[in-house]
């Protein structure tokens, strides 16, 4: 059988040649003793990108979010976040686990919660009550669909957030589709939070590795918290050059990706019985599936049939992804597919 389109995620992606080039070249050290000259490069040229003092380099997306969360945070504090978002769903608890952190989920508007939304939940520092400490803002925002926060919402939290003596926490996992989609700098977007996380491992396409970026003193702590987490990897160069490469060779072609992922979304939105849920802003596309199609599962089956991977994303809904891995074509073939569909009853 020929390979499928694999539209579960941009994490599917494989090394392209010349990455595996820079992954067989890169030199390489102990970075646990702190002496890996391509993570060091990578650290630093992230911090140049974003403006921040230092940066960190860790194995995934979920560990970027749990030691910056760690780093920011004492056993016991809250942290304010949207019920939608990555790090409430889809951590496996981690925050509580690992952190002793509690969370208040507050209902957001497409992922976006608002600093007005967020003010009366801030909690008044009293002897019973839980320390709120971080808002985690999510950019883009996976559960919905790819969604831009707006910048100008980032910067309201960001006061309140100052005001109230309180941390910002960017799950930019997708932010440089979010800077390539709006035009607004990595800088702009960071300068909006106290800690970031960053993946090289979604859009831009490389096997494995996210950043953390924040002051001097958090990202210290957000070292030890890496090696306390079974996060310090010793010639992580190997990895570091992979995310070199990306940075250097697949920022901007995201911009392909947004517009097959506009392109499918137009086919999906011509078929009747299929419906986006979300705006198509980026690269996901979260869609329903009318019961005539059958159960989500049936549907996602009979695409699997024709060679085209979706994943289930609630009751009646799917979401697709598009990557470096599918190109236009590809988007024609997954149009012209779910064009044909049969109602299963
Ligand atoms: N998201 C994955 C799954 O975990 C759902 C995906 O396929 O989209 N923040 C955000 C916003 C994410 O979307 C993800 C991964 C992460 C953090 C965690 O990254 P990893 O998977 O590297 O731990």
């Amino acid at each position: 059988m020929s390979t499928p389109i694999d539209l579960r995620s941009d994490t599917v992606t494989r090394p392209v040649p010349e990455m595996r080039r820079a992954i067989a070249e890169a030199v390489v050290g102990d970075d646990v003793f702190g002496d890996d000259p391509t993570v060091i490069a990578l650290e630093q040229r992230i911090a140049a990108l974003f403006g921040t003092e230092a940066a960190l380099f860790v194995p995934s997306g979920t560990m970027a979010n749990q030691v910056a969360l760690a780093s920011l945070t004492e056993p016991g504090d809250e942290i304010i976040l949207d019920r939608q978002c990555h790090i409430f769903n889809y951590e496996v608890g981690a925050a509580p686990v690992l952190s002793g952190l509690q969370f208040n989920p507050l209902d957001g508007e497409m992922g976006v919660i608002t600093a007005d939304q967020i003010r009366p939940h801030i909690r008044p520092r009293d002897l019973h009550t839980p320390v709120t400490k971080v808002i985690v803002v999510e950019n883009t925002h996976n559960r919905a669909g790819g969604h831009l926060f707006p910048l100008d919402e980032m910067k309201r939290i960001k006061a309140l957030a100052e005001s109230h003596g309180l941390k910002v926490h960017l799950d930019g996992a997708r932010l440089a589709n979010a800077v390539v989609a709006t035009g607004i700098t990595f800088r702009e977007y960071v300068s909006c939070a106290d800690t970031v996380n960053m993946c090289f491992s979604k859009g831009l396409g490389a096997p494995v590795g996210s950043i953390v970026a924040g002051s001097t003193e958090t990202i210290k702590k957000a070292r030890r918290k890496r090696k306390q987490f079974g996060g310090g990897m010793r010639q992580a160069g190997i990895l570091a050059a992979a995310a070199l490469y990306a940075l250097d060779h697949h920022i901007d072609r995201l911009r392909e990706d947004h517009e097959n992922a506009r392109r499918l979304a137009d086919a999906i939105q011509s078929v009747d019985g299929l419906e986006l849920v979300y705006p198509v802003d980026t690269n996901i596309i979260v869609f329903r599936v009318d019961e005539k199609f059958g159960a989500v599962e049936e549907f996602l089956a009979s695409l699997r049939e024709h060679g085209v991977l979706a994943v289930p994303f609630g009751q009646g809904i799917v979401r697709m992804v598009t990557h470096l891995d599918v190109n236009a074509e590809d988007i024609k073939t997954v149009a012209g597919l779910l064009g044909r569909l049969k109602p299963a009853r």
